[in-house]
């Protein structure tokens, strides 16, 4: 399946030598890229396969209790490429005694997944639920302890095999105040140290921030959320996602505003997920929105619904999921499958989406890359190279070298605009410059540009700080 970090990161389509010449060549490769993007594929017949067009997943919750349900399997294997257990790599079920753990249902589920083409998403570390006696009963240092050891232990076992992990999970109130918890009374730091031992367990995951009710823009939750996340990635601490449940079930609906929600989040150098989405009664017209704001967002990286079929649903009076009971294609698995295939779209789609042209080769790039400077005796170089390119938008990957302490100058030309960085502190003198410095997560960025037709890179220049 088509892995968007690992296209990001560039194999097949991205300079093996970078540096100015090679960014040329770049832009040439980018151009054929482009015939194979998403709006000018034949349509894909599974929800994974139709996500993995952009370099996203289409993912479901799975119970190691339903694995022997041949119509259950049926469908998971067929439709999805990513699992979330859906309470298999809980804190109560990997460590019922402390310091003892348990890894057979979550075990079950991620052979089950990865022998059927799929990646896992691990759930989840630290939460103030599904505690095991012995954690509900622990307070103070013993339990900051025990989260650290637990996130050790249970992160070890899996090191190297998951794709992302919900480090923490719901640590937030309605009102964006943090949630009174046990782990929260061991000091407002926990989420930051959880996140910063679980770097250290297992750098080769993804690391999220996981909750629900965090999908309205202007409500205070989602505020609380981001005001953290923002100020985790002003400190280096560090965290590479967020997962937005996106139970759109119990009363509550997609808002209008959700796609600036998530685009907002992507601004700030993470990957975004839809991670456990539901909608009451399936409606068709919620589906498809959710869908299309994350196809809209270069940085939403994939859907997971949080079910099979409606009666594996933890709401399913609500007949929430795209398979009815009997594992038959809703009409929301159609909404949601032509979201997937028409593609990403900067405006809401009309009622005749048209399909997205296909650019010509795109006209003579600007040179791209490296203005080293030497103020203060100090000099660095940005190199850009291709990330991933859609109809409307492509991706940039910016590397630098010489400083650690540098400073780069993106100017986009009009009317390109930057839609959205990874891993870097940004600031915006004007709407086509862009001032990046680093965030603590290393010397390789990245932008999203919409380019509005004009398909140059942007110039770049780097000094020393
Ligand atoms: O779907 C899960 C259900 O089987 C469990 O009984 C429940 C226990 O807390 O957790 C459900 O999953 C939750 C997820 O882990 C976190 N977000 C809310 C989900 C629905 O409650």
């Amino acid at each position: 399946m088509a892995g968007r970090s690992s296209s990001r990161r560039g194999g097949w389509w991205r300079s093996a030598a970078g540096r100015v010449v090679a960014g040329v060549a770049t832009v040439a490769a980018a151009a054929a890229v482009l015939v194979t993007a998403p709006g000018a594929n034949a349509a894909a017949s599974t929800l994974g396969a139709a996500a993995a067009q952009s370099g996203r997943y289409f993912g479901t919750a799975i119970a190691s209790g339903r694995l022997g349900d041949s119509a259950y399997t049926t469908i998971a294997a067929r439709e999805f490429n990513m699992v979330t257990p859906e309470n298999e790599m809980k804190i109560d079920a990997t460590e019922p005694n402390q310091n003892q753990f348990n890894f057979s249902a979550g075990d079950q589920v991620y052979n089950w997944a990865v022998s059927h083409g799929s990646r896992v998403r691990g759930h989840t570390l630290a939460w103030h639920a599904q505690q095991p006696g012995w954690m509900q009963s622990l307070g103070g240092t013993a339990l900051r302890n025990a989260m650290i050891n637990h996130i050790q232990k249970v992160m070890a076992h899996y090191q190297g095999k998951l794709a992302y992990w919900d480090v923490v999970n719901e640590a937030f109130n309605e009102d964006g105040s943090r949630r009174q918890s046990n782990l929260q009374s061991t000091g407002n730091d926990w989420i930051e140290v959880a996140f910063r031992t679980a770097r250290a367990a297992d750098p080769s995951v993804k690391l999220c921030y996981n909750d629900y009710n965090i999908d309205n823009w202007s409500y205070a939750k989602t505020q609380g959320v981001y005001n953290m996340v923002r100020d985790f990635k002003s400190r280096g601490v560090p965290i590479d996602c967020v997962g937005l449940q996106a139970h759109f079930t119990g009363g509550s609906s997609v808002p209008a505003n959700f796609q600036t929600t998530i685009s907002s989040f992507a601004a700030l150098g993470v990957d975004v997920a839809l991670t456990e989405v539901d909608v009451t009664n399936a409606s068709t017209s919620q589906y498809s929105a959710l869908t299309q704001a994350c196809m809209n967002v270069a940085r939403c990286v994939g859907i997971t619904v949080w079910g099979v079929r409606d009666s594996d649903s933890w709401r399913s009076s609500e007949s929430p999921l795209l398979f009815d009971g009997s594992g038959n294609k809703k009409a929301a698995y159609t909404s949601v499958l032509n979201a997937l295939n028409a593609g990403g779209t900067t405006s809401t789609p009309t009622t005749t989406p048209t399909n997205p042209t296909s650019p010509t080769t795109p006209t003579t790039p600007t040179t791209p890359t490296t203005t080293p400077t030497t103020p203060g005796g100090g000099s660095c170089t940005a190199t850009l190279s291709a990330g991933q390119a859609w109809s409307d938008r492509y991706n940039l990957n910016v590397a630098v070298t010489g400083s650690n302490t540098w400073t780069v100058t993106m100017t986009v030309p009009s009317p390109a605009r930057i839609s959205a960085t990874w891993n870097i502190n940004a600031t915006w003198p004007s709407s086509q410059v862009l001032i990046a410095k680093p965030n603590g997560n290393g010397n390789n960025w990245g932008v999203t540009i919409q380019h509005n037709g004009n398909w140059n890179w942007p110039t770049v220049s780097c000094s020393v700080s």
